[in-house]
């Protein structure tokens, strides 16, 4: 079975609890729709344990970017600039991922770094006659239907317009926005409408983490 889920934010517990839950094997595959860390401290570990997982997928999202950008240049000397946007992370929620980074090995540091340097933007799967999109959000609809030209940045920071049917014949999968944000009624639940399904239900801050079944839309919760 294919997999997906979003927004983990350090919350080492809930995906360990998902993966039992889901019975993860090595005959399934599990996609990441990024933000595994900050926020929550248990996000290094959650990395660690995915590089072990070749069936685990990781896109990108916007706060794994920002610390791999600005841990990467931390090594070498920093100028104000990156400080004051260090800051910034470590106030959005990097702290808690500084911390721990801080106790690792060089040579984890390394392994770390590099393994969030590979993560792709998006994917395109077809799955059971079912086509998606993932990727941690998406920008406007407008700019989507001109994704040759779109900026990648969008793909981590945009911001969807849930009311809008993107795609006839593909469902967007994204994360990123709680969807409490989209749809209060959705507080701590996988959103669905209009071929969105966004399912970052807010783990860190509701307590309550989703996953979806790709080949069968089947939504798991565990909190
Ligand atoms: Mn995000």
């Amino acid at each position: 079975m294919i997999y997906a889920m979003s927004d983990l934010h350090g919350c080492y517990d809930l995906y360990i609890k998902m993966l039992e839950k889901i019975n993860f094997s090595d005959t399934d595959t599990l996609y990441i729709l990024g933000d595994v860390i900050d926020r929550g401290d248990g996000g290094i570990k959650i990395l660690f344990d995915m590089m072990k997982r070749k069936n685990i997928i990781p896109l990108l999202g916007n706060h794994d970017y920002t610390a791999q950008t600005l841990l990467s240049k931390l090594k070498k000397k920093a100028n104000d600039e990156i400080l004051a946007v260090f800051k910034m992370w470590l106030s959005d929620g990097g702290l808690p991922t500084y911390q721990a980074y801080k106790k690792l090995s060089d040579e984890d540091k390394k392994e770390l770094l590099s393994y969030l340097n590979c993560f792709s933007v998006f994917e395109e799967l077809e799955i059971q006659g079912r086509k998606f999109f993932l990727s941690h959000t998406v920008p406007s609809r407008e700019l989507m239907m001109d994704f040759d030209n779109i900026d990648w940045q969008e793909l981590i920071v945009g911001e969807c317009e849930y009311d809008k049917v993107y795609f006839d014949d593909k469902y967007t999968v994204t994360g990123h926005t709680p969807t409490a944000l989209i749809d209060y009624r959705y507080k701590g639940k996988i959103f669905e409408h209009k071929n969105h399904i966004a399912i970052d239900c807010g783990a860190v801050f509701t307590g309550t983490l989703g996953c979806i079944c790709l080949d069968t839309l089947e939504k798991y919760y565990v909190n």
